[in-house]
């Protein structure tokens, strides 16, 4: 069995989610010409017979704007570690400049695959240029071409890939987890917010569990148990008339608006679970073992 982490990086527009999604079969990550659509870092687990791959898409090469995008630079930074391999991205059309002072100030640890993409069309007759350009350059192992949009060459990609992973045991014990780690980075926003509203012991007494999360057409439903041990506890997340988890489900609701750039409806319950802390339950609901 091979296992392990692959990290897609290039400049906003290369095709890292449309490689993705053509990895993947089916639409996971979003597409869209605008930059700084990808937000996540792991964005697919694809598991078969013989291997998993964890892909992860960066949210560009980007400054920190604000708090959460700083803890989003640092999954990148951690993600840069941890990696097995690295796909770093051309768009043929682009300027190869650019891309080459990114890879060149990641100083990858981890081996990498260059992949030049949107090698179909007019793009063929730039492929050359390309390769050329890139050859010999220090963070480079190999070089591919690939149409993630028309899906040429992504198969031999794929093999390229299984074969440069270590051998090990899977990670996910599921199949299709994708969602996984927004959900659980929505519930860090959550618990951020009782850290924020409520006092003493509270917010280390308290998980959150995000139980439904569906992407509906103009907005995500999120539904999430807020987990506590004793009913006193409750009471306090409640607050009087059930002014506190009001106030919570604002506060939150708007860090997770502009977490995932979309409209979100939020629905908070408070539960009362004696002995959350005792069973990890709470982890392995996520699917982390
Ligand atoms: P990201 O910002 O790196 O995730 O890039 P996207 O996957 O969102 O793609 C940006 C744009 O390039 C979209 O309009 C895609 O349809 C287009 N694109 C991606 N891959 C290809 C490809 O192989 N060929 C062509 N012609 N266009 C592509
Ligand atoms: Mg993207
Ligand atoms: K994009």
């Amino acid at each position: 069995m091979k296992a392990g982490f692959v990290n897609i990086f290039g400049k906003p527009n290369a095709g890292k989610s449309t490689l993705l999604n053509a990895f993947m079969g089916e639409k996971l990550a979003i597409v869209s010409p605008k930059v700084q659509t990808t937000r996540h870092r792991i964005k697919g687990i694809l598991t078969e017979p013989g291997y998993q791959i964890i892909f992860s898409d960066t949210p560009g090469i980007i400054e920190p704007r604000y708090k959460l995008h700083e803890k989003m630079m640092q999954a990148v930074k951690s993600a840069l570690e941890d990696a097995d391999l690295a796909l770093l991205m051309v768009d043929v059309y682009d300027d190869y400049t650019e891309s080459d002072a990114i890879f060149t100030a990641l100083r990858l640890k981890a081996p990498a695959l260059l992949v030049l993409n949107k090698v179909d069309g007019k793009g063929k007759a730039k492929a050359a240029a390309a390769r050329e350009f890139f050859t010999g350059k220090s963070y480079v192992k190999q070089i591919v071409e690939v149409s993630a949009l028309q899906k040429e060459g992504v198969p031999e990609l794929l093999q390229t890939i299984v074969d440069l992973l270590p051998e090990g045991e899977p990670f996910f014990d599921e199949d299709n987890l994708t969602d996984l780690p927004t959900r659980f980075f929505v519930g860090e926003l959550i618990r951020e917010q009782i850290y924020q509203l409520y006092q003493d012991e509270i917010p280390y007494h308290a998980a959150v569990l995000v139980q439904e999360f569906k992407e509906k057409s103009t907005l995500i439903k999120i539904m999430a148990d807020i987990i506590v041990q004793r009913d006193t506890q409750k009471g306090i997340i409640l607050g009087e008339k059930g002014k506190m988890i009001r106030e919570l489900g604002t506060r939150a609701r708007a860090e997770i608006e502009q977490f995932l750039g979309q409209k979100v409806f939020l629905e908070l319950f408070v539960k009362v679970r004696p002995k959350w802390r005792d069973n990890d339950l709470h982890l392995r609901e996520y699917g982390y073992n």
